[in-house]
């Protein structure tokens, strides 16, 4: 490799660490890397494919989105403190949702004092950050630094790469400069494709103890918020809830799809009723199971986690008795032999199933009730628009969720029984249309479903995301929630001040949206779009936004809802 410098050495570590993707909001640091992968091309190496975006926020969540889908590390270059600022919420969506996440920006050494060197005067005038950028992003990543020189580049790119990958999983940021990046690279005599993280699992020992109680208990319960985030996640839940007949609830913080809903021991979203009689809980990554922390069961509770004391929360109060600590897939099936290893007696089991089996279908009754009870007005209820989706999309589509006050219905009402249908965008507002877009990068052969409040639209880059959808080849199914309002604001000033000056005058600051025709956003880029607002052309307008997305434009239905 003569003549490489520090961008190769960059480039190089991407590929020995197995990265896909490297996504950008590009910045004029990035010569070396861009050279380097020119030289890529003309030498016809294989590595990671490089995709330009019009918004920093864009960038780091359509990286976000490729690795919840794939679990894998991929690579966000961003530009120098500005850049950066621009990324962070996807950042903190990236740590808060345990993604690994490779994060870099750049930053100026010389400043145009090196005689020999112009780094360009924008770096003296503008964008130089006191303490290096590394110090805006500290409490957003688990490590974040300088890279120090051309010499300990390539090492430090492959350490931060393969320190986001280990529990707990999150973003890693690497600042550097670039005069690092020009100066020449002698490559390590030896450099090696770096192995994947190994699966962690906790002791035969504590394996054993909690087979026991699962083995002994009377009423167990299963809770879990993210099992889902692992792609055969729900299948060793199923395998384990089926061994022991345990009723499963989807947690408070639900972010994917973890368990069934067409099965039998699916029991819901409500923890409270589900947990009361219970005398064993397993938290399967749950990180947040009692709200208010007081509602807490009194009944034996074990925690199932890779790390499950989150670094990132400022309060967190599990109330464990027992930890089950490492891989959760792989403590799952651990958890399931030594359970079957027990012979757990037959029937208390078959008869705990059976009236687990009860509630259930007495759950789906009420929900199916509810959307008959919906589709009973010529308006769109939002109950109804999600029955539309059970209805008119495919079972394996995949629904991306940046809804506020719908989200409570979409959660209850959708149908999601494969892995990956269901993800939830944490994060700030404005988030979904990227994580979407990621998403669909990841699992092209699935139709993606965004649903998007219409205060949400208007807080992500849609025009950038419209034409990353465009550029890249990503067509997904947007769907506005239209209710012409930020109307969760309402709900909240009510909840404070039930009997306040708002409430008797009808009042509201924070609520009215004069909005945009978000249907409209689609013509620029020759995209499908259009606006429905009677019940009857539902069904039909998804068809057709279906059709579009399948035909490989992405769609925009803005569906004007009655509440
Ligand atoms: C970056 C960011 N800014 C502000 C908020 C506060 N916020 C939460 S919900 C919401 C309103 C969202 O409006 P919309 O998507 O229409 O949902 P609706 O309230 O109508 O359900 C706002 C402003 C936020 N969550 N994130
Ligand atoms: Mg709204």
């Amino acid at each position: 490799m003569s003549g490489a410098d520090g961008g190769e050495a960059i480039l190089e570590a991407f590929r020995r660490l197995g990265i896909d993707y490297v996504i950008s909001s590009p910045g004029s640091e990035w010569a070396p890397v861009w050279e380097a992968f020119a030289r890529q091309k003309v030498d016809g190496l294989a590595g990671p494919t490089y995709i330009d975006c019009w918004h920093e926020t864009l960038a780091v969540d359509m990286a976000l989105g490729y690795s919840r889908v794939t679990g894998r590390l991929q690579a966000v270059l961003l530009h120098a403190g500005a850049g950066l600022l621009q990324g962070t919420v996807g950042l903190q969506a990236a740590q808060q949702a345990e993604v690994p996440l490779l994060v870099m920006s750049g930053e100026s050494l010389t400043y145009g004092e090196d005689p020999d060197f112009d780094p360009g005067q924008q770096w003296y005038s503008n964008l130089s950050i006191v303490g290096g950028p590394h110090g805006l992003v500290g409490p957003l990543t688990k490590w974040a630094n300088q890279a120090t020189s051309v010499h300990t580049l390539y090492g430090m790119v492959v350490r931060a790469g393969e320190m986001a990958q280990r529990a707990p999983f999150g973003p890693t940021y690497l600042n550097v400069p670039v005069e690092v990046m020009l100066a020449p690279w002698t490559p390590p005599a030896k450099m090696r494709d770096v192995p994947p993280a190994p699966i962690t699992r906790p002791s035969d020992a504590d394996i054993d103890r909690v087979a026991g109680l699962l083995a002994a208990a009377e009423h167990p319960v299963i809770t879990t918020d993210s099992i889902g985030r692992n792609a055969d996640g729900m299948a060793a839940l199923v395998e384990l809830a089926e061994l022991v007949a345990a009723p499963v609830v989807d947690g408070h913080s639900c972010m994917y799809a973890n368990f069934p809903k067409d099965h039998p021991l699916y029991a819901g979203f409500d923890l409270h009723t589900a947990a009361k009689s219970a005398d064993l809980v397993l938290l399967v990554q749950n990180r947040v199971p009692w709200y208010p922390q007081r509602s807490r069961p009194d009944a034996t509770v074990v925690a199932i986690d890779d790390s499950p004391h989150k670094l990132f929360m400022v309060h967190q109060s599990l109330q464990a008795d027992q930890y089950l600590e490492g891989d959760v897939t792989a403590t799952l099936r651990l958890l399931s032999a030594a359970v079957r290893a027990r012979n757990v007696s037959a029937t208390p089991r078959d008869e705990r199933a059976a009236s687990v089996k009860r509630g259930h279908d007495a759950m789906v009754d009420k929900l199916r009730a509810a959307e008959r009870k919906a589709a009973s007005t010529e308006t769109i209820d939002p109950i109804s628009l999600i029955a539309a989706f059970n209805d008119v999309l495919p079972a394996d589509a995949v629904y991306v969720d940046e809804l506020t006050v719908h989200r409570n219905a979409a959660q209850h009402h959708l149908n999601w029984n494969v892995p990956q249908s269901y993800f939830y965008v944490n994060g700030g507002l404005g988030q979904g249309l990227g994580l979407a877009l990621g998403i669909k990068l990841a699992l092209r052969d699935r139709p993606v479903v965004l649903m998007i409040g219409d205060g949400s639209f208007l807080y992500n880059p849609a025009m950038q995301a419209l034409g990353a959808s465009k550029q890249n080849d990503l067509p997904i199914l947007v769907v506005v929630f239209n209710n012409q309002a930020y109307e969760a604001m309402r709900g909240n000033h009510r909840r404070y001040y039930p009997d306040g000056i708002a409430v008797k005058n009808d009042l509201w600051h924070g609520v009215h949206i004069d909005g945009p025709d978000y249907a409209g956003f689609a013509k620029p880029f020759g995209l499908h779009g259009e606006r429905i607002e009677n019940r009857a052309r539902l069904r039909g307008a998804l068809a057709d936004g279906l059709a579009a997305v399948a035909g490989g434009r992405t769609a925009i239905l803005n569906v004007m809802l009655s509440r």
